[in-house]
């Protein structure tokens, strides 16, 4: 017997659907982060990257046109098994020689997205960008005081809205549109109250605009701290939890953007009952809003049970958010990459109905043995399988697939 067979025969002894775990897993999206190729510049070249956001290393091979990050993209979806799709900020607007400022973009300038995401089977999620714009230069973009700088970020979320219907329409899969900005204070603020109200008035004068939710659907970000915003974000968690429950839109919660020992898992049931669909971003902070690759590690898991375990499949809309440049990014991409993936597999791949049975009869004891044995199933079996019935690389050898790329394509890149 092969070490699969084998270990769909220990997981079936344990209630456990190794066949049905794998198409279910296969069947959650995933949205790739575009940014992790270019280290956030974007296309625009208007100016380095800002917002209280920050990418550190200099690894050789950077992206540094559409048709690069386009490649490298195709490489990582070779890379990662399960159902993916694709997140684009505003900056990755491609002008064709023409200046068109953030407030009057349209999808003309994401075309070759469109045929992109089209050629290759993807779902398209977007993002206005608030952030490296001379606009945003003082750290105020919805919530500023000045009324023409508030005008032009609220007709560029709009604008952003307009071009998320149309990938919606165009590809017929419903795009979500995350709103982030970075507005904050670096030291106390007198008034947290004004800015906010500011924020909120901004933010629904863009809502206000309908858009059918068969195209597309609006989710907002909150953060606790940026650098340089180190006292007061606008946009807090309470902010948005309020904010996303009464316009019933979507919240979206980043793994970096809390305290460092408070987690999203835990937040995930709560989201859901007061809402009907959420959104993560998945991202990994060490001690601070780092966003290093995500790793598996125990809050990635918890993450994917919660979702599993609750039958999230659908409410819950995965996009990744990291950026290291100071390893070979596609390496970056598809370990974060894969990484969700695998925790995804491993909790449906959780004994769940002896796990829900121990806890209803209130035998904690066995819940804690079982929670622990369970750690150490044939579970690298299965992801295997799961890789190789993907058409990617079975272990480690997506590194040698990393390294050729390189060696072919990114060291030529000077
Ligand atoms: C910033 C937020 C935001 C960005 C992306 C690029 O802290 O996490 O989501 O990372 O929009
Ligand atoms: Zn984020």
């Amino acid at each position: 017997m092969n070490s699969f067979d084998a270990a769909k025969k220990i997981y079936a002894d344990l209630g456990v659907d190794v066949e049905k775990a794998m198409k279910r897993v296969d069947d959650i999206a995933v949205s790739l982060h575009c940014w992790q190729g270019d280290d956030v510049r974007g296309f625009e070249n208007a100016g380095s990257l800002d917002g209280g956001i920050a990418v550190t290393g200099n690894y050789p091979g950077v992206a540094r046109t559409p048709e690069e990050l386009r490649a490298d993209i195709t490489k990582v979806l070779s890379l990662v098994p399960g159902k993916k799709r694709l997140n684009v900020h505003a900056i990755y607007a491609e002008m064709n020689g023409k200046k068109v400022d953030r407030n009057e973009l349209t999808v003309e300038q994401f075309r070759n997205w469109i045929d992109f995401a089209k050629a290759n089977d993807l779902g398209l999620d977007f993002n206005p960008t608030f952030f490296s714009h001379p606009m945003a230069s003082s750290g105020f973009t919805l919530s500023n005081p000045d009324e023409s700088i508030r005008k032009f970020w609220i007709e560029h979320g709009i604008a952003c809205r307009k071009i998320a219907a149309e990938f919606g329409k165009e590809l017929n899969n419903t795009c979500i549109t995350n709103f982030w900005t970075p507005d904050g204070f670096k030291d106390t603020p007198f008034d947290r109250l004004a800015a906010r109200q500011r924020l909120m008035q901004s933010l629904d004068e863009i809502f206000s605009v309908k858009i059918d939710p068969a195209y597309n659907k609006d989710a907002v970000e909150s953060k606790l701290f940026g650098i340089g915003a180190e006292s007061c974000t606008v946009g807090s968690h309470e902010f948005y939890m309020g904010y996303a429950t009464t316009r019933k839109i979507l919240l979206c919660l980043d793994a970096g953007h809390f305290h460092p020992t408070e987690v999203i898992s835990d937040k995930i049931s709560s989201a859901l009952l007061f809402g009907d669909e959420i959104l993560l971003h998945v991202s990994r902070g060490v001690r601070w809003d780092s966003d290093h690759v995500v790793t598996l590690n125990d809050e990635l898991i918890a993450i994917a049970q919660e979702i599993i375990r609750h039958n999230y499949d659908k409410k819950v809309h995965i996009g990744l958010d990291y950026f290291d440049a100071s390893i070979n990014r596609i390496g970056a991409w598809s370990i974060g990459a894969r990484n969700m993936s695998r925790a995804l597999l491993m909790a449906a791949l959780e004994p769940a109905e002896l796990l829900a049975k121990a806890e209803n009869t209130g035998n904690f004891t066995a819940r804690l043995a079982l929670m622990e044995e369970f750690k150490s199933l044939p579970f690298a079996a299965v992801w295997d399988e799961y890789c190789s019935r993907s058409g990617v690389p079975v272990g480690t050898d997506y590194v040698k697939a990393i390294e050729d790329y390189e060696k072919d394509v990114l060291s030529k890149r000077k």
